[in-house]
């Protein structure tokens, strides 16, 4: 009797408790216009694509638990689609993006609406098309705070800023990733970063538009990093100011001061800043973090400027004073970059799977295609007469082009995508040694790999010295995934399994591969749909540096992939 009284109270209680939690959560309804807009930079204008005019486009500021309802309109000259990077999208998968993989795109004069909840995520998401290389100017930040009620795990930042780091062509990116396509090269390097947009004091016709980040002596600022370059890995710093690590990819991490921050794209790092220096004008500066030897990047510095508003700090005082430069690590820094990315922890223990039903070992790197005889030398321009193309196990990814993979899958479409995504490389060979060149020309396919609801999967992520080693920025769709360990050279089981941090890992939704090495990755397969797994460097993913995994059904609506929208993009 009691016991029966006792677990009728809870669920009266619990009911109670998600009926608040219900009545709190909000809709967030927003019209996205897809569109050109003119925009200058660099001395000159280009007739860029943005999101509503805006560059970057509108912020989305939700809480915890809230659900948003974008509803997109193309009204560009481009196939375009939205992706909500980090978002988990449980059940709602198609609300995930990327074209071809969980929507056609939606064509110009087409729309779509995108609907889809936040739940269990807190702290800085973003969002940019996944189209094309249309997301150099079409992206912007999700801010993801507690819900209402609840705290941060740390004193509530007086202020809270958003620095999206982006990366700008003197030249429409369409233009420039269509050239790179045709002539087998790699594509032009970009000519600027960004922060909100803006290059910064160091390049031509920009100091009059640098970002101002506001802060007053005394206070604790929550700055949320975003970087949203297309195709460079970048060190991140403020002079004179320590960063305190609370966040990444929306997950809350055990707090760690540091200098300097390095963000691969599609990462996130939420930092607090005191302001304990004196009243004054300090860069925000950013740069690359280069890992690929002898490859051409943008070697270039962004700046913001983060200026005391002190009445002490006027504007005849401080405003006109010439901002302290940080230093910033030389570009082939891996030793700061790995100090960095090793000193993630979750805030306190978490369940990590321990039992593992699918265990996969994938290397990830790039390749070169020989041209067939009688191939155009001008369709051949890279090294040597080859095409420059790239693989996850030795397949190199092609999108479909007339279903879109879910549609595929969950239509049961035959033609479309076949299910031997290989577990492990097909050839085994020195990963991070001197790979013979026998090895370097993958097969291309559209492969994916099948997951039963609720696997528990492990993925020992292996960069390879094929043409070139480098880091490699590696996200994975519709999850966050725990980082077990990472290392340099080939992942040896026998040694490196006792590395595994099985106690306090991070949870991210992107891994910094190592350049000439590995990472461990592990997660619970508790979202059905189709999934992509890519390297976040646009160049990358477009040579084919990708893989999806196609979860099924578990049991229940709560484990079940919802209906297609009515509008969903066909192709
Ligand atoms: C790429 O760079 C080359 C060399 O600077 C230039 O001639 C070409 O026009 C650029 N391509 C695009 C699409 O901007
Ligand atoms: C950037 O690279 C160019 C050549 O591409 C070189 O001339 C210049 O000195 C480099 N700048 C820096 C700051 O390394
Ligand atoms: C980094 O580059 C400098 C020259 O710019 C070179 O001397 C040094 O050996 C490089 N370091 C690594 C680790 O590649
Ligand atoms: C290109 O050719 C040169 C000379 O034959 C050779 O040394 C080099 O290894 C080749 N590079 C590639 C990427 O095949
Ligand atoms: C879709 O395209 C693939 C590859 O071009 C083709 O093999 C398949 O038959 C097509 N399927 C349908 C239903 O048109
Ligand atoms: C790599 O192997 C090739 C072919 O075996 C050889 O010609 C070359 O010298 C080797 N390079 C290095 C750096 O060991
Ligand atoms: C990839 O597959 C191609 C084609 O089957 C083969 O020539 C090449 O050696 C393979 N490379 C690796 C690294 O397995
Ligand atoms: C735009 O998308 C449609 C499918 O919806 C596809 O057939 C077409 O090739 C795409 N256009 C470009 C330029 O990619
Ligand atoms: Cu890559």
């Amino acid at each position: 009797m009691a016991l029966v009284f006792t677990t009728t109270l809870l669920s009266f209680l619990l009911l109670v408790s998600s009926l608040g939690y219900l009545a709190n959560a909000k809709t967030h309804n927003h019209d996205f216009v897809v569109q050109q807009t003119n925009i200058k930079r660099l001395c000159k204008t280009h007739n860029s694509i943005t999101v509503n005019g805006q560059f970057p486009g509108p912020t989305l500021e939700v809480n915890n638990g809230d659900t948003l309802v974008i509803h997109v309109v193309n009204k560009a000259r481009y196939n375009v689609t939205i992706h909500w990077h980090g978002v988990r999208q449980i059940t709602t998968g198609w609300a995930d993006g990327p074209e071809f993989i969980t929507q056609c795109p939606i064509r110009p004069g087409g729309s779509y609406t995108y609907r889809f909840t936040i739940s269990g995520q807190e702290g800085t998401l973003w969002w940019h098309a996944h189209s094309s290389w249309l997301r150099a100017t079409v992206y912007g930040a999700i801010v993801i705070h507690p819900k209402l009620g609840d705290s941060y795990p740390f004193p509530k930042p007086k202020r809270d800023s958003v620095i999206a780091l982006g990366e700008w062509w003197d030249a429409n990116p369409i233009d420039v990733i269509r050239e790179a396509t045709r002539t087998g090269a790699a594509p032009n390097v970009s000519d600027a970063y960004t922060i909100n947009g803006q290059p910064g004091d160091l390049y031509s016709c920009s100091s009059k538009d640098t970002v101002i980040v506001p802060i007053d002596s005394g206070e604790t600022n929550l700055i949320r990093v975003i970087n949203a370059a297309l195709n460079q890995q970048l060190f991140f710093t403020i002079a004179n100011h320590k960063l305190t690590v609370v966040g990444a990819d929306a997950s809350y991490v055990k707090p760690f001061t540091t200098s300097v921050l390095m963000l691969g794209p599609g990462q996130t790092t939420d930092v607090l800043i005191k302001a304990d220096q004196a009243p004054g004008r300090y860069y925000i500066a950013a740069r690359a973090y280069a890992s690929a030897q002898g490859a051409p990047f943008d070697n270039t510095t962004t700046t913001a400027i983060l200026e005391y508003k002190t009445a002490t700090c006027t504007a005849a005082k401080c405003a006109t004073s010439k901002p302290i430069m940080p230093p910033l690590p030389a570009y082939n820094d891996t030793a700061t970059a790995t100090a960095f990315t090793t000193s993630f922890r979750s805030p306190r223990k978490v369940m990590v799977p321990t039992e593992i039903d699918d265990s996969l070992f994938i290397t990830a790197g790039l390749g070169i295609n020989q041209c067939p005889p009688k191939t155009r030398a001008r369709n051949c321009q890279g090294p040597n007469g080859t095409r420059f193309t790239a693989s996850m196990n030795n397949v190199s990814f092609v999108l479909p082009s007339n279903f879109s993979l879910l549609q595929a899958h969950q239509q049961r479409v035959p033609g479309v995508f076949t299910t031997d995504f290989p577990a492990k490389p097909p050839v085994k060979f020195d990963y991070t040694g001197n790979v013979s060149q026998s090895l370097w020309q993958p097969s291309r396919g559209t492969k994916v790999y099948k997951l039963k609801y609720g696997a528990r999967v492990q993925i020992v992520l292996q960069g390879t010295n094929i043409f070139t080693a480098e880091n490699h920025p590696i996200h994975l769709h519709g999850y966050d995934f725990y980082i077990l360990a990472e290392g340099f050279g080939n992942f040896n089981p026998k040694t490196d399994t006792a590395k595994f941090n099985l106690v306090d890992p991070p949870l991210r939704n992107t891994v910094s591969l190592p350049v000439k090495g590995w990472a461990v990755i592990r997660f619970v397969a508790d979202n059905p749909g189709a999934w992509i797994m890519h390297c976040h460097l646009d160049v990358h993913i477009g040579w084919g540096l990708a893989m999806v995994f196609l979860v099924d059904n578990g049991i229940g609506p709560m484990q079940t992939l919802e209906k297609p929208p009515p509008d969903l993009p066909v192709c």
